[in-house]
């Protein structure tokens, strides 16, 4: 996203896909997408080779890149909405987080089934995974075709405009990070697929700060969503629709390039009946 592919000038110049996935011991611990021109390959594959070899969690034994030209036609998007819900603990951030999956109409059964995997590691082995769960709110059933795998979201950047245009509006919303621009580009793609809701939050142990996103809410951020030094983290993503749908909406997810190309206004933190107040307000 550093150097992203910049539609000013090259909407019609080749773009290609490079993505980053690093392990250690099997367990997935940082992986990276970029949407980019060819000239900006070199240095960016150097940049997420040592952001791979520099993650928090360890060094990985395995690092691998894939470099894939985009054929497809690219859909330019707006961002989510940034909120951020001023909270009194990991306690009171997962009760929040859990009214707002239920303002979704997700039960409750199921929105523990997507706490209790994330938290445990929800790979069948309890190791974290590389991609999302998917979670069928109506069931509560995983439908992610490989349970170990997950499904990884791909192909999916920001241009370098909105890029600066995001920077100026963190700053002012008094937010700040790579990892929140990555997460809103991925979680605004996720949100395009037709997705009911996303929960986040991250495998790094030292940050701790998750997220609920989706299209009716925008990106919603929870501070101290788990304890720190817990390095159990991932993405559940809940769907609504029919099970052989799940092939089409996988395959967008994965698939279908997508690069944002415009930043929402988003809002300051703010207590969670202040978020209700307003989100409310704005269904009038
Ligand atoms: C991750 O990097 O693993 C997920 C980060 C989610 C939280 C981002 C935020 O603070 O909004
Ligand atoms: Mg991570």
């Amino acid at each position: 996203m550093v150097k992203s592919f910049n539609d000013n000038y090259n909407r019609n110049q080749t773009a290609f896909s490079l993505r980053m996935r690093a392990s250690m011991d099997g367990m997935h611990i940082s992986g990276a997408e970029r949407i980019l021109s060819e000239d900006k390959l070199p240095s960016e594959l150097v940049s997420l080779f040592n952001r791979a070899i520099n993650h928090g969690i360890g060094t990985p034994d395995e690092i691998y890149f894939s470099v894939e030209e985009i054929k497809e036609d690219i859909l330019f998007a707006g961002s989510l909405p940034i909120s951020t819900i001023l909270t009194e603990g990991s306690e009171d951030s997962r009760r929040k987080t859990k009214e707002l999956l239920k303002l979704h109409n997700i039960s409750e059964k199921t929105i523990s089934k997507a706490f209790n995997d994330i938290s445990k590691g929800a790979s069948p082995d309890s190791k974290n995974m590389r991609g999302a769960i998917v979670i069928d709110i109506d069931t509560g059933e995983r439908l992610e075709p490989d349970p170990y795998r997950g499904v990884r979201v791909s192909r999916m950047d920001i241009c370098e405009e909105a890029e600066d245009t995001l920077s100026i509006e963190m700053k002012r919303i008094d937010t700040e990070g790579l990892r929140v621009k990555e997460a809103l580009i991925l979680a605004t793609k996720v949100s395009m697929a037709g997705t009911v809701a996303e929960l986040c939050w991250s495998d790094n142990p030292d940050y701790t700060t998750g997220y609920v996103a989706s299209k009716r809410y925008g990106y919603v951020r929870f501070p101290d969503l788990k304890k720190k030094g817990d390095i159990k983290g991932g993405r559940a993503f809940f769907f609504k629709g029919q099970v052989s749908d799940i092939y089409s909406y996988i395959n967008f997810l994965q698939k279908r390039p997508v690069l944002i190309e415009r930043v929402t206004q988003g809002f300051r933190p703010c207590t969670w009946e202040e978020f209700l107040s307003r989100t409310r307000r704005d269904e009038i």
